[in-house]
């Protein structure tokens, strides 16, 4: 392998919406440059990147896959990430660690919701964009509403470099601007093709082009604006040379126009990313934080190693893999770097470059370069790595919250401490999925990203541990309070056998408002009871509070004032009056017109407009209240209050209405009480679960 130097190298992220093309187009260059002889296929699970069952299987992509070639001297790293919002995760990793973002677009769907999400993440880590409109082959591609589309959504800097010249079946031939030239691609796939100046309109078409680039580069840049008002325009040379900052800047941001099934327009692309792509050298500092928190500038050029491990995943016949990038110095096998994040030392073993699942072992990877190493101890996604003594920790990735939820229910006894662990590796690998064992729900909530989500972290979890489970509805976080006023004196008494017990405890009960919890008061005058027994009533109190009277959730939002009560010289005693207390609560709970609270979640949905009408529907059908409408970037976002108990899998339910684009953010808000119908159901549930334990 040839040590490349860092302005040699490009690494760019394949991101866009769910089945735009990514991996065929990553495929594709795999062929354009020799590495791999034909194109494989998504439909016979053959492609270079997708080389996991679980995206085999399903035909999508799962992983994000590290893939490198080399193009015009140029090597090319290349991370082809999945579409899917459930995985989201894993483009957001890689953008992190990329020099620039191809941002695939399908030329029939047009901008959806995951280009706007990746367009997004992309623009907040400070990395160029450029765009692929891809699928220029199937019948219904409409380059020019796309390409209207685009430039509505991201701005009027998009500029196509290429224009499809025959859309639709059997599209070979791409408009190509930077050379005036009509290039004609092999049909059968390897990518080749040949060049024939533009004639007629189309000369007219690129001519007029090449003008607005050459405008646009010498406005990206004050030295050749002024050269394009001196000489009247700008040289072949000089509107090249300013290409490429113009990319960085985002004076321009490049277009491209392809075919990946078919290798079309392909090789174009890659001479473009060569030529003018960006390169680590671009964006040579980056910050990192000593132990002390201080900020500190890690430079590309510095002599000390700093790499940032940006995914890592355990590989059948591997062991765990993590996937860094060198942000300074060097990466060599043999040497031992430091984790800042978990203070331990790691032996740097194997060092991969990658194909998906091929790798190749190489010594050293320079800094700016991509790669893996393998069975690190105790390295997670998200760690920094550096040389022994230097403690640099560099910005993690923040990732969206899980908006998903499912419980765990086990089919044999005896496997608690393997799932348990199974989930806490699962959960370093991939920090988008959490889990808690929740001591009141008595259950372990996994959360995710969605339910596909969920389903791979449940398959990995059965396959890998060897345990097997059901994801079930998760239980809902019911509380129970009063609405009225009462009272009631309790007599506790027991004369049986040895010591006998005696309290009594009268005490009234009254609610309060929401979100105020359990107060306890006592207003004892005279001494009908030893104040040494009101911790003892409070005690009992509590119990019953906490193990819920209703249907067994927790008793909140009412105040409880113990005031009076009777002892006796002998029997009464601290146990005598927690019980007299328990009993006394719960008596007078029941007859203060107790009710159930249900949780409320906020839910904030990106819509858009023309799937308004079935969001909207959906939710007053889940009996959601709707607080506002707003209008974000041709999305409508709605916020709205709708009971938890409504919510499970709504992230698969809106999909489904409105086809894959729409999104949601719910968190908890506040308490509510139920309609009467919704209490008894859950009462008797509750009762039911009771008498079959
Ligand atoms: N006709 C045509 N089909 C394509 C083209 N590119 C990809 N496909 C097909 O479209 C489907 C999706 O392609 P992928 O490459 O898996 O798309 P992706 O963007 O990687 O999808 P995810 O990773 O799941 O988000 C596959 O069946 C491909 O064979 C293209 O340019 N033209
Ligand atoms: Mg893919």
């Amino acid at each position: 392998m040839k040590d490349y130097s860092s302005s040699d190298i490009r690494n760019f992220a394949l991101v866009g919406h769910a089945t735009a093309g990514k991996t065929m187009l990553s495929e594709a260059m795999l062929v354009c440059s020799g590495v791999l002889g034909r194109l494989g296929s998504i439909a016979n699970g053959s492609t270079v990147s997708d080389y996991h069952e679980s995206e085999q299987k399903r035909g999508i992509s799962i992983h994000a896959s590290l893939l490198h070639t080399e193009w015009l001297g140029k090597k090319f790293n290349i991370i082809d990430t999945p579409g899917y919002m459930d995985f989201i995760s894993e483009a957001l990793g890689a953008l992190r660690v990329c020099d620039f973002a191809l941002v695939v677009v399908h030329a029939v769907d047009g901008v959806q919701l995951g280009t706007e999400e990746v367009w997004k993440y992309a623009t907040d880590f400070g990395i160029p964009k450029m765009i692929v409109v891809n699928m220029l082959d199937k019948e219904h591609a409409n380059f020019d509403a796309v390409l209207a589309q685009v430039k509505a959504r991201f701005g009027e800097k998009v500029f196509p470099m290429a224009l499809p010249v025959n859309p639709g079946p059997g599209f070979n031939q791409v408009l190509d601007v930077m050379r005036s030239e009509v290039i004609t691609y092999a049909t059968d796939g390897s990518g080749r093709f040949q060049e024939s100046p533009a004639t007629g309109p189309w000369l007219d078409k690129v001519n007029a082009l090449h003008q607005e680039l050459v405008e646009h580069i010498a406005e990206s840049d004050d030295t050749l604006l002024e050269k394009f008002f001196d000489q009247g325009g700008l040289s072949e040379e000089e509107m090249r040379a300013g290409v490429h900052a113009a990319v960085q800047k985002q004076a321009i941001i490049p277009l491209f126009c392809t075919a990946a099934d078919a290798n079309v327009g392909v090789a174009r692309l890659m001479d473009f990313v060569a030529k003018y792509g960006s390169s680590p050298v671009d964006r040579p500092n980056v910050t990192a934080l000593d132990p002390n928190g201080a900020e500190v500038e890690v430079a590309l050029t510095g002599g000390q190693t700093v790499v940032f491990v940006f995914k890592t995943l355990s590989e059948a016949h591997v062991g765990e893999m993590s996937f860094f990038r060198v942000y300074s110095g060097a990466i060599r096998v043999g040497s031992d770097l430091f984790n800042t994040d978990r203070s331990t030392t790691e032996r740097i073993g194997q060092i991969f470059v990658l194909n998906g699942k091929n790798r190749t072992n190489v010594n050293t990877l320079n800094a700016g370069d991509l790669g893996a190493v393998v069975k690190l101890k105790d390295t997670h996604t998200g760690n920094t790595l550096c040389t022994p003594g230097l403690a640099l920790s560099l910005p993690k990735v923040k990732f969206p919250k899980p908006n998903i939820h499912a419980a765990l229910k086990l089919k044999s006894k005896g496997e608690e401490d393997k799932v348990a662990q199974g989930l806490a590796t699962l959960h370093e690998e991939d920090p988008t999925f959490v889990y808690h064992v929740d001591a009141e729900l008595r259950q372990t909530v996994l959360s995710g990203q969605g339910e596909l989500h969920l389903q791979v972290i449940s398959e990995r979890l059965k396959s890998r541990y060897k345990v097997d489970f059901d994801l079930v509805a998760p239980r809902i976080r019911y509380r129970e309070t009063i609405k009225a006023r009462a009272e009631s004196k309790y007599r506790h008494k027991k004369q049986t056998g040895g010591a006998g017990q005696f309290a009594e405890v009268w005490m009234r009960l009254e609610p309060k408002p929401r979100g105020a919890g359990l107060e306890f008061t006592q207003t004892l005058t005279g001494q009908n009871v030893d104040r040494v027994f009101v911790p003892s009533v409070e005690k009992g109190v509590n119990a019953a509070a906490a193990e819920g009277i209703l249907a067994g959730y927790r008793v909140v939002d009412l105040k409880v004032d113990f005031y009076d009560g009777k002892m006796h010289p002998v029997d009464s005693k601290d146990i005598a009056f927690q019980i007299a207390g328990k009993e006394a609560f719960k008596e007078a709970f029941m007859n203060a017109r107790p009710c159930l609270l249900e949780p409320i979640h906020s839910v904030e949905i990106k819509v858009p407009d023309d799937a308004m009408g079935n969001v909207i529907g959906d939710l007053s059908s889940r009996r959601g209240k709707i607080l506002g409408m707003d209008v974000a970037g041709g999305f409508q976002i709605v916020k709205a209050h709708v009971p938890a108990a409504e919510l499970y899998h709504y992230s698969t339910v809106l999909r489904s209405l409105s086809g894959g684009r729409a999104a949601h953010t719910e968190e908890f808000s506040h308490y509510e009480e139920m309609p009467r119908e919704s209490e008894q159901k859950v009462i008797a549930e509750s009762k039911k679960a009771k008498e079959e334990a």
